[in-house]
């Protein structure tokens, strides 16, 4: 019996960077809709105005001019690690000429007024929340970076690194993080000891896209070299420094041994919650679990009566920092959803501003003034 060769499908050379359908389409509809031959790729780091771009050989892209005055009146527009693009040739370079619209987006908000969105990580599947061993672990971060994780729906999942440093202590510390991270599988490593590495690595599956979220210094770098299994990344002591303290200072997408692909970032210290509540409402899914067990739907888990909140603080079963801390969340979720939508207001209104301003030179220009 012999097999044809022509029987074994043959993989999209960018399977190994996470190509999957959903890609495929979106790419295939752009296209078709473009006048230039374009070929999809990867974005693997970025910098004002140019990418380095995977396709699946490494190459510069600088950005075309229209998405150049894109990113710079909205610079989540432009290139992250981890997008899809769609780049042309021109002459002896590459041009981005897209963004492929993406599956999820870890979004940093833009604080001022006047400020945008900052994508830290584009299409990811699952947000590996670094946190030290030695250092507390901080439950509010904890809560906050997993409320972002679940908002921008990838799948959280927690690592304890530097986990040797813990200790004896090491049981208590991953108990009081699993039932903060509740909703999420929960590993102690350490990438000095090797330890958790075993338990963690097989979670990387082939074809899936994951960043690294974490304080600077949590050991994100020192974790994905272990993963690695070679030194991919620079790692370091925390620096006080006039330089800054980040040892990683631009984000990277790396591929893994085992065909995971990993974005590591530099450090995030804090993060606001973005104005959608289901990534609050899933990182407290057992507050919320309790709020639906209240006598009144509207009850606001103050004195009502039959407030099941209220009652499991008072036996002991709820933390009431962790209530506070939900309360706090929600609210400002509410807050950011409301700035959110103001800021789409003021955006529309300056661009019909914008519009009317052309018209009228229109205007002027036939009328010959
Ligand atoms: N004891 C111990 N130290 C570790 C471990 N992992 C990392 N470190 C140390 O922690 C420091 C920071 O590690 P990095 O991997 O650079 O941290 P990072 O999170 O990438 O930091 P930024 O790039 O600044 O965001 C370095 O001095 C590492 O050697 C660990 O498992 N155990
Ligand atoms: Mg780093
Ligand atoms: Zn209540």
């Amino acid at each position: 019996m012999s097999t044809s060769r022509t029987d074994t499908p043959t993989a999209h050379p960018l399977t190994g960077l996470g190509w999957n359908p959903r890609v495929e389409h979106a790419f295939d509809s752009l296209s078709h809709a473009s006048g230039h031959a374009l070929y999809p790729a990867r974005v693997s780091s970025s910098r004002r105005g140019g990418a380095l771009v995977r396709l699946p050989g490494e190459a510069h892209a600088d950005y075309a001019p229209a998405l150049t005055r894109a990113a710079r009146e909205d610079p989540s527009t432009a290139p992250c690690a981890g997008d899809w693009v769609a780049v042309r040739r021109s002459g002896d370079t590459w041009l981005v000429e897209a963004v492929l619209e993406r599956s999820t987006s870890l979004v940093r908000q833009g604080v001022a007024k006047d400020s945008h969105d900052q994508v830290l990580a584009a299409n990811v599947d699952a947000v590996l929340v670094c946190e030290a061993a030695d250092q507390g672990p901080n439950v509010g971060r904890l809560e906050r970076f997993l409320s972002l994780a679940w908002a921008c729906g990838a799948t959280p999942v927690v690592a304890v690194t530097k986990s040797e440093l813990a200790g004896d202590r090491l049981p208590e510390v991953l108990e009081l993080v699993r039932t903060v991270a509740a909703g999420a599988d929960v590993y102690g490593v350490s990438a000095h000891t090797g330890d958790g590495l075993a338990e963690l690595a097989p979670r990387f599956l082939p074809g899936t896209s994951w960043v690294l979220l974490g304080t600077s210094g949590a050991g994100k770098s020192s974790l994905v070299n272990s993963l690695a299994g070679q030194s991919l990344m620079d790692t370091g002591e925390i620096r006080q420094d006039k330089r800054g303290r980040h040892t990683t200072t631009h984000r990277q997408l790396l591929e893994l041994p085992g065909g995971a692909l990993v974005l590591d970032i530099p450090g995030v210290r804090r993060i606001d919650v973005p104005g959608d509540p289901e990534g609050v409402d899933r990182t407290f899914a057992d507050v919320g679990e309790l709020a639906g067990r209240c006598r009144f739907r509207d009850c606001s888990h103050g004195s009502e009566p039959g407030c099941a909140i209220t009652a499991a603080v008072d036996e002991g079963e709820l933390d009431s920092e962790r209530l506070a801390r939900w309360n706090r969340l929600r609210r400002e979720a509410e807050w950011n959803s409301a700035r959110g939508d103001q800021r789409v207001r003021a955006e529309r209104k300056q661009r019909w501003k914008a519009a009317e301003r052309e018209a009228r030179a229109n205007a002027r220009l036939k009328r010959g003034r």
